[in-house]
């Protein structure tokens, strides 16, 4: 999908924005909050080895967490890959194919190989239902995603790998801020810019256990690793001053932005609610969502446009919605092949039926008004514009 801007967008019309607008989070602080704080690197010339703000950082998200420890580093696949290391994973993994590819590369830097499944239709995330399969060829371990704000059957999916004697864990990039029923599984959060508590980039990992906490940190780097312990590789995967100088800011801003996000996902239910074929999606499994995804199941009949019709216009547009995920991990490079599609029934629907619209930073009521606007005018120009992109393939 092409993000050049366009100077006519598909409908004939100028686009309806000057500059694009992202799917992206994109929250950050003022230029003079940033500048402050950068300030203090510059003066205490400490600029990464766990620093002072990386451990008041660790400290600050352990709290809001609720957890024993919170290990910062560089990024989530990062946290994700020394976490499987440091769990002593070996062989393979169950994962959804429908998550962002970077669960599956993250098993593979841990040097595993990811089993891949289905996902629930409603929920788009995988549950002990899914794993019903692999009942008679259990895995190393297993590894859930919680996606769109929402959480995944964490209780249940550790309840299945503590039953068969495997260790579970959860990629959580996308759920910070979000509340659910409490377990004790290892997670993972992502810090990217995309994602509404940033450290520019970064990541999190975030656990009860000890001993398994010392594992990380030795692992992460030797620096701010309290006691020695053997590990079987180390890695560079510190966070430095830098980014947990925005990654403390933005867990300042947090609850703010997350009732802006509420608020705009509200705005966007009511705007988009009589369109034939959208159906916009709730957050699901969470008692309290960050409310960072706005996502639409496309029902290409009724709406007149296929998904990828409907991302093509408000590229058009200059609305860089995205097709997360598309294609499912069974069809990325390197995975292709590594399950068939026909085991994978809602992943390959759900790739084709989905879409994001902008959310976050960048949006404001008077955007979402005229990207729902755009939706319902793909919806009533749908015969013109199917002409039009079959003269545009
Ligand atoms: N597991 C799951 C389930 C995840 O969703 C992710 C990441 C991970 C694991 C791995 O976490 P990290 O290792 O990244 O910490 C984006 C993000 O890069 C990625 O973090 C996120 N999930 C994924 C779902 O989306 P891209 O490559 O599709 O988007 P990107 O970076 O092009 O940005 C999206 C939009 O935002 C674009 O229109 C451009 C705009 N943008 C982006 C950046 C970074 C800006 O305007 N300014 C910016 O600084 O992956």
């Amino acid at each position: 999908m092409s993000r050049r801007l366009s100077l006519m967008a598909l409908d004939g019309r100028p686009p309806a924005f000057d500059t694009p607008v992202p799917v992206g989070q994109l929250y950050f602080p003022s230029w003079e909050r940033y500048r402050a704080a950068m300030a203090g690197v510059w003066e205490r010339g400490w600029f990464t080895n766990h620093g002072p703000l990386v451990q008041e950082l660790e400290q600050r998200l352990a709290t809001f967490l609720g957890v024993r420890h919170a290990i910062c580093c560089t990024n989530a696949t990062v946290g994700l890959t020394m976490l499987m290391r440091c769990l002593g994973i070996r062989g393979r993994i169950a994962i959804p194919a429908f998550t962002f590819i970077a669960t599956a590369q993250a098993a593979r830097w841990a040097g595993l190989e990811p089993v891949l499944l289905d996902v629930d239709p409603e929920t788009h995330m995988m549950g002990p239902a899914q794993l019903q399969p692999l009942d008679d060829a259990v895995p190393a371990a297993v590894a859930g995603v919680d996606l769109w704000g929402g959480a995944c059957d964490s209780i249940g999916l550790a309840a299945w790998a503590q039953a068969r004697g495997v260790p579970c864990i959860l990629d959580s990039a996308q759920a910070m801020g979000v509340c659910r029923a409490a377990d004790s599984v290892p997670r993972v959060f992502s810090l990217h810019a995309t994602k509404v508590l940033s450290a520019t980039e970064g990541g999190c990992v975030a656990t009860d256990d000890d001993d398994l906490a010392a594992l990380l940190r030795n692992m992460r780097s030797s620096y701010g690793a309290g006691a020695p312990v053997a590990v079987p590789v180390t890695a560079n995967g510190r966070m430095s001053e830098a980014q947990a100088a925005v990654g403390l800011m933005s867990l300042q801003d947090l609850p703010t932005n997350i009732s802006r996000n509420q608020q705009l996902h509200a705005a966007y239910m009511e705007a988009l609610r009589d369109i034939p074929g959208v159906e916009t999606l709730q957050p699901t499994g969470a008692y309290r969502s960050n409310w960072a995804y706005l996502v639409c199941r496309i029902d290409s009949v009724a709406f007149g446009l296929p998904r990828d019709g409907l991302v093509r216009f408000l590229h058009s547009h200059n609305v860089l919605a995205r097709r997360y995920f598309y294609p499912g991990v069974h069809r990325s490079v390197p995975f292709i092949g590594a399950a068939a599609a026909e085991t994978l029934p809602a992943t390959e629907a759900l790739s084709a039926c989905l879409v994001q619209l902008p959310l976050g930073a960048r949006t404001d009521n008077a955007v979402v008004n005229r990207v729902a606007q755009l939706v319902h005018d793909a919806h009533r120009l749908a015969p013109q514009l199917r002409q039009a992109l079959q003269g545009a393939a």
